[in-house]
């Protein structure tokens, strides 16, 4: 049996959670449509009869501006470094640059056996492929590029086999019923955050960090959250709650029936809004709010 890690690495927003949960088969990493939706190294594992592939999911490459997205990227360093395999996924929608190019041949550099996703196939016309794959080519990058849609499940089964192909033969590193390295408590925090991430625009999702305070399961089988939103200023505050308190109680139910739906069963969840001062710019309360140094 092939088994082993293969890490995820690609630009913010380039379709990397998307891609894994698609090939788990299971929603193991939030995604929205703004950039720096992960911000931890997150787990997804695939196991078949002849093989058994560990993604691992990874921030998005992405300028630091503070101490969280200093954290983020030395997240996706560490992983890129102690990998199997890497699996490089560009958002072919967006086209392809010369500094695209210098990327993937930095990571391909590094010594693991490398592939390219090009996703986002189903939202651009297809004559452009060959075309970016040659520029791609001219620029130095000597790397199989294989064009995928995530969204519509497009070639995905090939690019799960030429990764396969990639890593050394061996026993699997989990057992089969593991799906993620990451608890229940971690993804309802996550559920919340992408909730947060679809329902407000510019900074207020970007300065949220979640903490659960209880996560217990009652007796008769339902759930017991309850969790604050941190955020960074206290006008976020006030647009996190809205008028009346409109904007978070509908936020609230969002995360809630997604939380219902992973743990399969009623939960109770009650939220609040807190304020730390610019959080994320202070490298003491990272650890606190979920982000400290990753194993
Ligand atoms: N049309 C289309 N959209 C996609 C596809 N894959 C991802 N997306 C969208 O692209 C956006 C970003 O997806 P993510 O999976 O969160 O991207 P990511 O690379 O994990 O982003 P970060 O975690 O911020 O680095 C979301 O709006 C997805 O729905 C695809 O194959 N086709
Ligand atoms: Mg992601």
């Amino acid at each position: 049996m092939r088994s082993g890690t293969v890490a995820v690495i690609g630009r913010a927003n380039a379709g990397k959670s998307t891609l894994v949960n698609v090939i788990v088969g299971e929603k193991v990493a939030i995604v929205s449509p703004k950039p720096q939706t992960t911000r931890n190294r997150i787990m997804g594992v695939l196991t078949r009869e002849d093989r058994q592939i560990v993604f691992v999911d990874t921030p998005g490459l992405y300028r630091e501006r503070n101490a969280l997205t200093g954290r983020m990227m030395k997240t996706t360093e560490d992983v890129s470094k102690e990998t199997d395999a890497i699996l490089f996924v560009h958002d072919g929608h967006a086209g392809v640059t010369e500094e695209d190019a210098s990327l993937m041949k930095k990571y391909a550099s590094l010594g693991a056996p490398m592939l390219i996703a090009y996703t986002k196939t189903d939202i651009m016309p297809v004559e452009r492929i060959p075309e970016d794959v040659k520029k791609l080519n001219e620029w130095g990058v000597e790397i199989d590029v294989i064009p995928v849609s995530a969204r519509k499940g497009r070639n995905v089964k090939r690019l799960e086999d030429a990764l396969c192909a990639l890593l050394p033969e061996g026993e699997p590193l989990f057992s089969e019923d593991v799906i993620s390295d990451r608890s229940e408590r971690f993804m309802v925090s996550e559920l919340m955050r992408e909730k947060i991430l679809l329902k407000y625009d510019k900074e207020i999702p970007h300065g949220v960090a979640i903490v659960v305070n209880t996560f217990s399961r009652r007796e008769n089988g339902t759930y017991e959250v309850s969790l604050d939103i941190v955020c960074e200023k206290k006008n976020h505050k006030a647009i996190l709650i809205g008028k009346q308190g409109k904007a978070l109680k509908e936020t609230a139910s969002f995360a809630r029936q997604d939380m219902e739906k992973l743990l399969g069963a009623k939960v109770f969840l009650t939220v609040y809004v807190k304020v730390r001062e610019d959080w994320r710019d202070r490298e003491g309360l990272l650890k606190e709010l979920g982000y400290g140094e990753e194993e």
